[in-house]
């Protein structure tokens, strides 16, 4: 592998879910360090994709009322969406359902096979299909998983085994003799007692489920979805056309980072299939921790899932960015809470970072004319500033390589308090105001752009967008993701007789009232959702749901608020009541493609009888009428 590459992942993420911040963080990590990397002149590839195979995906799909592929194809949508948006720059986006992906599978499931490692036997346990595990009863007394507590289901049928307990040594060796091959160490720690307890021989095929890929020489079985799964690491990097040029670059990878709750399948699962298949194993395995919100666990049935989409459209990219990895030290767990988030932006992006931007370049327009005045001779706190800042790079490089993002990013808000510390200390608008200090002017406001200019290069792989403003403002050409750090991070390399560009505030503050409606709001939407009983697909399906076309319409008589309609469903025509009157005139219903639930029992309103009901949506006095986006025929099902 050559020294100057570096090959960042994230896990592949389940198309039975749609993102939300948990895939967020780890995405948003990845970037970062890919961000870094680049800039310290590393040749990156930075992985992220999605996991579409398995039984989970399969049942989602199914109770969806679509086929899996399509399910796919939908979500997959949604996480490219939101990774453009959050302005992840990966390389690739693997698919477990590309071709490529497909094949290296079965490649490495044969190489694994000729090696010997995988036999035919009987399985008989349980499995999750939630966190897609095997587990024994042993394991699993009360046959609820022991990491989701959900019940698991009986699986007895033929499988194929790999034989894992055959590099049970071999893997502890490795792990002992590598410090910095699990991490954190409280994971690491884990992770041994686990192998010490002894590693059994794995399952790693089904013959009860369809969606997945077949095993090469049995295609009556599927590929384990884990198996299938972890070779994505490989096989977006060519591994299927023999050990080519992409893959001998990037091979091992410096991190695959994950959340902990898929460590064991990191640092157990794959690096023995990558010891039998002869394969070098990964460099370093980065479990981090989890997120809970306002101090729940995000759970769809608690309604409580953090929609980066809308943070982000709410306040800036950024902003969020810059709260996932300032606020919680990477490897632990954290909490999402609205005031945690405000009270972090509003503190450290507007009030340091922001106000120093605006004060500084206000001071540069005003007194200098908006172009940077040339340094002169060194004084006073001079020298401390620009040993804080040479300092600044050093620190952010060793907490960089340890992953430490919380603690780069308070290094580089001490080298922002220094700089508006010298600005307070040189007091450049009293030195404006004598004619004999203009070249002292001229060096503080130097000194300080100078810094800003470090500072732009330090924060930008966290909060590109801003930093691209940020470099723009100070009159720089380019961009301060074209710069190397080590090139560019030397003092004193700001041209002088540049122009600033003061424009929009690049962090404006959140306004605390509005941020507490949006809280309440999103609170509130929570508890109305939140304690619902849930109902099973079946249920939804007892439902008949159907397109109709409203053929005419009349008011009832002495009612206010009631039309009677006449409404075509496709096999029949039938007369209907709704109280809509308030809010539609009845030649405004003619014609309209509604939905109507055909098989609600009839009622009896004012004398007439409504066989059916047409949904709406909205209160009592602003009713509107749920219509069809599309061209469609009466009688269609709704589903
Ligand atoms: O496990 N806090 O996919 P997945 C922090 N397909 N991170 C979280 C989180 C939370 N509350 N929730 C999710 C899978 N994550 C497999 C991976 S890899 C070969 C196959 C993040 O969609 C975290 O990184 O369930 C976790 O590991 C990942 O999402 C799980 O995503």
């Amino acid at each position: 592998m050559a020294v100057d590459s570096f090959y960042v992942t994230t896990p592949i993420y389940y198309v039975n879910d749609v993102p939300h911040i948990g895939h967020a963080y780890t995405t948003v990590a990845a970037d970062v360090i890919a961000r870094y990397k680049r800039v310290t002149g590393k040749k990156v590839y930075f992985l992220t994709g999605t996991d579409e195979h398995g039984q989970k995906v399969e049942r989602t799909a199914r109770e969806q009322g679509e086929d899996p592929q399509q399910l796919a194809d939908r979500v997959v949508e949604r996480f490219k969406e939101l990774w453009q948006k959050l302005n992840i720059s990966n390389d690739d986006f693997i698919r477990t359902t590309d071709p490529r992906h497909k094949k290296t599978v079965q490649t490495f499931f044969q190489k694994v096979f000729d090696n010997g490692d995988i036999y035919l036997g009987d399985y008989e346990g349980l499995y999750c299909v939630p966190c897609e595990t095997f587990w024994t009863e042993t394991q699993a007394p009360d046959r609820n998983c022991p990491d989701c507590e959900r019940p698991t289901e009986v699986v007895k049928e033929k499988s194929y085994f790999f034989r894992m307990s055959k590099y049970q040594d071999r893997l502890l060796k490795h792990i002992e003799e590598n410090p910095d091959f699990i991490n954190p160490v409280g994971r690491r720690n884990e992770i041994i007692s686990f192998v010490k307890s002894g590693l059994r021989d794995l399952s790693i095929s089904r013959t009860t489920f369809e969606w997945g890929i077949k095993v090469p020489a049995d295609p009556g079985h599927i590929i384990y979805v884990w198996f299938d799964a972890l070779v994505n690491y490989i096989s977006a990097l060519g591994y299927e056309n023999g050990e080519g040029e992409k893959f001998e670059g990037f091979w091992p990878a410096d991190v695959h980072l994950i959340g902990k709750d898929i460590l064991r399948f990191h640092a157990v699962y794959w690096p023995t299939f990558l010891m039998s298949a002869g394969l070098p194993v990964p460099k370093k395995i980065f479990g981090h921790g989890w997120w809970t919100v306002e101090g729940k666990k995000m759970s769809k049935s608690l309604a409580n899932v953090v929609e980066p989409n809308r943070l982000i459209d709410e306040y800036g990219v950024d902003p969020l960015r810059y709260f996932l990895l300032r606020e919680v030290p990477f490897g632990l767990d954290g909490d999402f809470s609205h005031q945690a988030f405000i009270h972090r932006v509003n503190s450290d992006l507007a009030n340091d970072l922001g106000n120093l931007f605006n004060r500084a370049l206000t001071m540069v327009d005003r007194y200098c004319d908006s172009e940077i005045p040339p340094p002169a001779a060194e004084e006073g706190p001079d020298q401390a500033l620009k040993e804080k800042a040479l300092q600044t790079f050093g620190e952010v490089d060793e907490l960089m390589e340890q992953l430490a993002f919380d603690r780069a990013l308070k290094s580089i808000w001490e080298l922002i308090g220094a700089v508006n510390k010298y600005i307070d200390e040189t007091s450049p608008w009293a030195l404006a105001k004598k004619e004999g200090d203009k070249e002292r002017l001229g060096t503080v406001l130097y000194n300080t752009a100078e810094a800003m200019r470090m500072v732009t290069l330090l924060v930008n792989p966290f909060i590109p967008q801003s930093a691209e403003k940020m470099w723009a403002q100070l009159g720089m050409e380019g961009k301060p993701d074209q710069q190397t750090l080590s090139e560019a991070g030397r003092w004193g390399l700001l041209p002088a007789g540049i122009r600033v560009n003061p424009g929009e505030q690049i962090f404006p503050r959140i306004d605390e009232n509005r941020a507490r409606e949006i809280s309440v709001k999103v609170e509130k939407e929570m508890v109305d959702t939140k304690g619902q009983e849930l109902i099973s697909f079946e249920e939804f399906q007892k439902m008949d749901l159907r397109v109709g076309i409203i053929k005419s319409a009349e008011k009832v008589e002495k009612a206010k608020k009631l039309l009677k309609l006449r409404v075509d469903i496709g096999t029949e025509e039938r007369t209907l009541v709704a109280g809509m009157a308030q809010c539609y005139e009845p030649e405004d219903m003619v014609n309209r493609k509604v939905v109507v639930v055909v098989n609600l029992e009839p009622a009896t309103i004012r004398g007439i009888e409504s066989q059916g009901m047409i949904l709406a949506a909205g209160d009592e006095d602003n009713i509107i009428l749920v219509t069809m986006a599309g061209d469609i025929e009466p009688g269609a099902k709704v589903r």
